[in-house]
């Protein structure tokens, strides 16, 4: 599997999701500031992946997969294991889908008038949204380690991804100790380490 990322992207949730399923693969950085998006070996990235964003999955076939969502279940299947993912057809699944779409659209899309030039107005009422989206966030993990209960899932690679990025849009989450203390937690797994240090996002 080959996965295509940007550094800090959506993409490190698929990244993180590789190192902890400990299934060979490589990646391959690509460059979101240039038009058209360039991969590191100088190929024109919408060739590759004509929906144009990260993360994009090469699967072993040489098929491509795209969609966060749907590339974090696919690893996650992939290393049944691991246990980054409940079992198909049970409801603990469907809990996992329920929290990849509320991230995906209630806050990784929530993220996104923060990044790119826009009123001022614009932009704090997407941080309103998101500090809605975070209150129960904050609840939920004052309550457990992970969003699904005791044990780490592809949907928490996911969430400490979107949370970093509140550090690049200079937005303090100082009113959300739990999803602090959470970031800690998630950052400190072997996992996270390894993806944000090949990202050369270490601290
Ligand atoms: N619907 C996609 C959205 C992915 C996405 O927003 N990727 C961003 C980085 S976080 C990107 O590559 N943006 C560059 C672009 O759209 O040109 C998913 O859920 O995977």
């Amino acid at each position: 599997m080959k996965l295509y990322f940007s550094p800090g992207a959506c993409s490190l949730a698929s990244h993180i999701a590789l190192h902890a399923s400990g299934l060979p693969f490589s990646v391959e950085k690509v460059n979101l500031r240039v038009q058209p998006h360039q991969t590191e070996s100088g190929a024109d990235f919408s060739a590759i992946n004509p929906k144009g964003y990260v993360p994009a999955l090469q699967l072993d076939n040489g098929e491509l997969l795209t969609e966060g969502a749907a590339i974090l279940q696919y690893i996650a299947d992939q290393a049944a294991g691991k246990a980054l993912a409940p079992a198909n057809g049970t409801l603990a699944r469907y809990r996992l889908q329920e929290w990849l779409n509320y991230i995906a659209t209630e806050v990784h899309k929530n993220f996104s008038p923060l990044f790119y030039p826009g009123s001022d107005e614009a932009k704090q009422q997407a941080w309103d949204k998101l500090t809605a989206r975070f209150a129960l966030l904050e609840r939920t993990l004052a309550q457990s380690p992970y969003l699904l209960g005791a044990q780490f899932s592809v949907a928490d690679a996911y969430l400490f991804t979107c949370l970093s990025w509140s550090r690049y849009v200079q937005r303090s989450l100082a009113d959300f100790p739990a999803l602090i203390d959470y970031q800690k937690r998630v950052a400190a797994l072997p996992a996270a380490q390894a993806a944000l240090k090949a990202e050369g996002l270490a601290d």
